[in-house]
């Protein structure tokens, strides 16, 4: 059988991976590779970061230098090997409660410092990997294991949040849509500064089930639906906004990156 062209980035000794069936976090990887594989990064240039979640596991599955770290600290160990090897091409996979929960005051920082990191997060409204609880992306009123009458907590808007925070880059796309999320981190991977895309990626086991969303197949259809490109959303009112998710490059601008700074005022006071 004739092989993919990017699968020489993937372990696929370690495949079968652990996603169940109708997850979308496989769907965001191979986005990832697709549009690694387009910018034909050599795997030795690449270093991907995860914290804990199924979204962490995503490294396991690829050829890169690969780092599964501790839950919410992907971004604090992708900070030191990014000032150690500012050569390298850093990507660090998180998940909305990983990267905004627990991870939360990291990725504001890494934003605002506008470090040259490349952060996927994929966001799918919960924590899967510990059976549905409660994150900040869990919308008003869905139910999960610790809000089993509806969650009474509002969400954040994870893009707009790391626009705010700083950064140079911001884009949002769903895996309904999957070759327009390849398009998307492959303008983010090339950005040079902070780059963050937000991937809507569905858990069918731990939010599906449990929110009258019946199956992948009507999770997709939900996300088809409730998707508007930025271009279209510019239009609409804010309440015809509500509950949709607006996807497309949201931010797009060129700080001067983190380790640039760094660099220049150490060789202004005589160092390497
Ligand atoms: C310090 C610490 N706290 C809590 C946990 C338990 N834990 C593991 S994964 C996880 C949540 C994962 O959710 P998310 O980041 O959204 O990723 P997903 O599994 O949904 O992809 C939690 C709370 C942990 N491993 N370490
Ligand atoms: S629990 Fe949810 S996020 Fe985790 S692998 Fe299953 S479907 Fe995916």
């Amino acid at each position: 059988m004739r092989a993919v062209p990017y699968e020489s980035y993937l372990r696929t000794r370690r495949i079968p991976h652990i996603w169940c069936p109708g997850c979308g976090h496989g769907i965001v990887l191979k986005a990832m590779v697709r549009a690694i594989d387009q910018l034909g990064w050599k795997k030795d240039e690449i270093a991907m970061v995860s914290g804990i979640g199924c979204s962490g596991r995503a490294p396991g599955y690829v050829d890169f230098n690969t780092l599964h770290t501790t839950h919410g600290r992907a971004i604090a160990f992708a900070t030191g090997l990014k000032l150690a090897n500012p050569s390298l091409k850093v990507i660090v996979v998180t998940g909305d409660g990983d990267g905004i929960a627990i991870g939360g005051n990291h990725m504001i920082h890494a934003a605002r410092r506008n470090l040259d990191l490349n952060v996927v997060l994929f966001n799918n409204f919960i924590y899967g990997m510990t059976g549905g609880q409660v994150s900040p992306t869990t919308p008003l009123g869905c139910s999960a294991t610790t809000a089993p009458f509806g969650n009474y907590e509002h969400p954040f808007n994870i893009a707009e949040l790391v626009a705010a925070a700083g950064g140079n880059f911001v884009a949002r796309g769903t895996v309904y849509q999957p070759v327009e999320l390849e398009k998307l981190l492959l303008k983010a991977f090339e950005k040079k500064g902070f780059s963050f895309v937000e991937a809507m990626s569905p858990c069918p086991t731990a939010y599906g089930r449990r929110n009258k969303l019946k199956g992948p197949v009507a999770m997709m259809v939900d996300l088809k639906e409730r998707s508007v490109p930025l271009a279209r959303a510019k239009n609409l009112a804010e309440p015809e906004l509500e509950g949709k998710i607006v996807t497309g490059v949201l931010l797009d601008r060129d700080k001067e990156e983190y380790t640039e700074i760094y660099r220049k005022l150490t060789a202004r006071l005589g160092g390497a």
